[in-house]
């Protein structure tokens, strides 16, 4: 009995330190990479949003002059009509880093008059992770092909954890695969 409760234990702790480590990893994303948030050269936010597969827990940041720019997080209304009225929220630091931390569209503009307008917006989409389909980071072969538990992706990560625990061994298991693997 103690010992289960001490695997256990131990199990939890795994778990948290593999959510920690998951949940700080998040990648960064420089909006318009060098050119940063601006209206010279007009650069293609809607194209560097596409290529890009953004996660929970990613970082975007926001790089820019805070005399002629400011970040704005609006609606998908807002978004269309480039209307800056009432803002979700407003980032003036010239270096705003944000977090995502829901799946779906995050809408941001510049509230400076007109730079909306000349394409200064940006649609932050993170997509919901398929089911059936595996993640890239999943692509590794499991070497224990009995297991048919898809790995985890980042975003899953901490339910399956927890899915994992009372299971003993085969938790055990996953739990070792999952630190391996990741
Ligand atoms: C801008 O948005 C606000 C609130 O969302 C709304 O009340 C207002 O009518 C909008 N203005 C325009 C010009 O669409
Ligand atoms: C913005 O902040 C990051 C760290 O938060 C830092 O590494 C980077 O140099 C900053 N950029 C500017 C232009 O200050
Ligand atoms: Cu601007």
């Amino acid at each position: 009995m103690a010992l289960i409760l001490e695997n256990r234990g131990v199990a939890i702790f795994l778990c948290l330190m593999f959510a920690w480590f998951k949940v700080s990893n998040g990648d960064v994303y420089k909006v318009g990479d060098s050119a940063g948030w601006t209206i010279i050269g007009n650069v293609d936010y809607k194209q560097w949003a596409v290529t890009k597969t953004f996660q929970v827990g990613d970082i975007i940041v926001f790089e820019y002059n805070p005399q002629f720019h400011n970040v704005m997080q609006v609606t998908h209304a807002e978004y269309r009509a480039c209307n800056v009225s009432s803002p979700i929220s407003t980032h003036t630091t010239g270096n705003d880093s944000i977090t995502i931390e829901t799946y779906g569209h995050h809408l941001f503009v510049c509230g400076v008059p007109g730079h909306c307008q000349a394409g200064q917006k940006v649609d932050i989409n993170v997509l919901r992770a398929p089911s059936l389909a595996p993640s890239p980071s999943s692509e590794v072969p499991s070497p224990v092909p009995t297991v048919t538990v898809p790995a985890p992706s980042r975003s899953d990560a901490v339910p399956l954890c927890a899915l994992s625990m009372p299971f003993g061994k085969l938790g055990w298991l996953l739990l070792v695969l999952k630190l391996f693997l990741f």
